[in-house]
């Protein structure tokens, strides 16, 4: 794939999976119209705890040949970013504890990623001031959108690792995004480039009935 071409939606999505979520949205599925508090409680309305951990994408997990992966960080920024794989695990590596929250009813605790911070590739990318907002793509053609201030929070990671061990294809490896105060749909998988932008660009699920920021306290499953 040449790295400065849009990266298309795969043909082979599940469209069946895909027309169900969106009959979820518009159904409410799951809503149980409460709120609770992060510092009070750890499982977020209507959520089920697991133990394993399932897997959800479009039905394409794509085959990212590490000596073409590439992380691209442009837009609104001073010094857009173009990394390889290597030059990614060469910058000072962050570990990170956290819990999952998947709008389909899962969430998982403690799941231990390394990766490189956000911040630290912000320091690199130095944003401009009227940056305000992400979008994300990745090697699926899957994009979704953050406000700057959801993207930069210090707990967030773009990982490589997960308990010690490379991220597995499946759960967005070579490098995913982690974003564990929203639910998961946030959380790219397979990810390679970040947009920082002066307006918002709703991502794939954004545009199909799902909630824009996506609190999972604040059960802001549908939008
Ligand atoms: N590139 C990409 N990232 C994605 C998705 C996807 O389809 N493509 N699905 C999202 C959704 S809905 C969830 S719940 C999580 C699932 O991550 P997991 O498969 O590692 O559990 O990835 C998110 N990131
Ligand atoms: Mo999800």
């Amino acid at each position: 794939m040449p790295e400065d071409d849009a990266v298309p939606l795969t043909g082979k999505v599940k469209d069946k999976l895909i027309a169900a979520k969106e009959e979820w949205a518009r159904e409410g599925r799951l809503l149980t119209g409460t709120h609770a508090d992060p510092r009070a409680e750890r499982l977020p309305p209507g959520q089920r705890l697991v133990q394993d951990w399932p897997v959800l994408d479009l039905g394409v997990q794509p085959d990212v040949n590490p000596q073409n992966w590439r992380l691209r960080i442009e837009g609104l920024v001073m010094a857009p970013v173009r990394l390889t794989l290597d030059e990614f695990r060469a910058l000072p590596q962050a570990e990170r504890v956290n819990d999952i929250h998947c709008v389909t009813q899962w969430s998982r605790y403690d799941n231990a990623w390394q990766g490189v911070a956000v911040s630290t590739l912000l320091d690199l990318a130095r944003p401009k001031d009227e940056a305000r907002f992400v979008s994300l793509t990745s090697y699926d053609g899957y994009t979704t959108n953050l406000a700057m201030e959801d993207f930069a929070r210090p707990e967030n990671l773009f990982a490589h690792a997960w308990s010690g061990r490379p991220l597995e294809r499946q759960h967005g490896g070579p490098v995913r995004l982690v974003v564990p105060h929203l639910y998961f749909w946030k959380s790219p998988k397979w990810v390679t480039r970040v947009e920082l932008l002066r307006e918002d660009r709703p991502g794939f699920w954004e545009v199909r009935g799902y909630h824009n920021r996506g609190d999972p306290w604040m059960e802001e499953r549908y939008g």
